[in-house]
Order: structure tokens, then C-alpha cells, then sequence
């Protein structure tokens, strides 16, 4: 079964959209593994946005997602990889449509209220730099008959 990570980013928690955004991957059908709120340290937040360290917003990506708490998770399903980049909704939340997490509470490119993995690779290297795999939880869960 696929995996993937998925952050809420400081903006999402202060908005109180923690509930909201978990509320939308249950209902839909995915499986929560492992979930923690936490501050993402500069080091680890270099990791993560590693591949972005040449672009102009590097700076501000990386000091808006140390700037408060993240609710950061893994989660289990069907092709949930890009199912969960379809329910974000594009990058640019004024992209982003209606009906996705980001076309319906998000206005800003810097702060778009959630992170998503974007390919099997990266959801591999991103569990693995915010959870141990002592931290995933895997259980049965009897609704999965009939979704
Ligand atoms: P996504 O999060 O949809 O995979 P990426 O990987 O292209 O998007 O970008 C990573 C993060 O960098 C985005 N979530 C967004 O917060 C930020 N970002 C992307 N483009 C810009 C930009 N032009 N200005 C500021 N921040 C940006």
C-alpha cells in the first residue's frame, strides 16, 4: 500500500485547519499511519526543501516553515500519492480549485497550508526524515471493505 507525507505548514495550524485537513483525508478514505505536531529545526527544514536551495524563495521557505509548529503525517492508500496532490490543489492556492485544500483556504504561494510529497522517491525520503519507523502504526481497519 502507498505511503506519503503530508504537512501542515505553520500558517495551517494557526488557522486552526489541522481537523479540517485530516477530516478531508479520512473521509476520503485514507488510512492515518503516524502524526505529530512539532517545530521543524533550520537543519531539518534545509533537508527537506533541499531541492529548492538554489531558487530566490529558498530563504523564506525555509524560515516561514521553522517559524511556528507543523502538523506533520504520514498516510496510507490507493495511489495516494497523487490523489493527495489532487486534494491539495495546485502550488499557488489562486490556482488552486475550489474544492481543494488550497483553492479553499489558501491565498498565498509562501503560505499554501500544506505540504505533500510529489513522487514515490520523495514521500520514501520524506517519512524517513521526519519519522522513525517506530512511529508508524499499522493496523486494519474494517471500513477498508468498503472503500
Ligand atoms: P509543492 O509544495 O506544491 O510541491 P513546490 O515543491 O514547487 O510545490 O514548492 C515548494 C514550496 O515552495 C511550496 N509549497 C511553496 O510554499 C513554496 N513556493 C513555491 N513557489 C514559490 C514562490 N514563487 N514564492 C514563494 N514560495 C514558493
Amino acid at each position: 500500500m502507498e505511503k506519503t507525507f503530508l504537512m501542515v505548514k505553520p500558517d495551517g495550524v494557526q488557522r486552526n485547519l489541522i481537523g479540517e485537513i485530516v477530516r478531508r483525508f479520512e473521509s476520503k478514505g485514507f488510512q492515518l499511519v503516524g502524526a505529530k505536531l512539532m517545530m521543524v529545526s533550520q537543519e531539518l527544514a534545509e533537508k527537506h526543501y533541499g531541492e529548492h536551495k538554489d531558487k530566490p524563495f529558498f530563504g523564506e521557505l525555509v524560515s516561514f516553515i521553522t517559524s511556528g509548529p507543523v502538523f506533520a503525517m504520514v498516510w496510507q492508500g490507493e495511489n495516494i500519492i497523487a490523489q493527495a496532490r489532487k486534494m491539495m490543489g495546485a502550488t499557488n492556492p489562486a490556482e488552486a480549485a475550489p474544492g481543494t485544500i488550497r483553492g479553499d483556504f489558501g491565498v498565498q504561494v509562501s503560505q499554501n497550508i500544506i505540504h505533500g510529497s510529489d513522487s514515490p522517491e520523495s514521500a520514501e525520503r520524506e517519512i524517513a526524515l521526519f519519522f522513525n519507523e517506530s512511529d508508524l502504526i499499522s493496523y486494519e481497519k474494517m471500513i477498508n471493505k468498503w472503500v
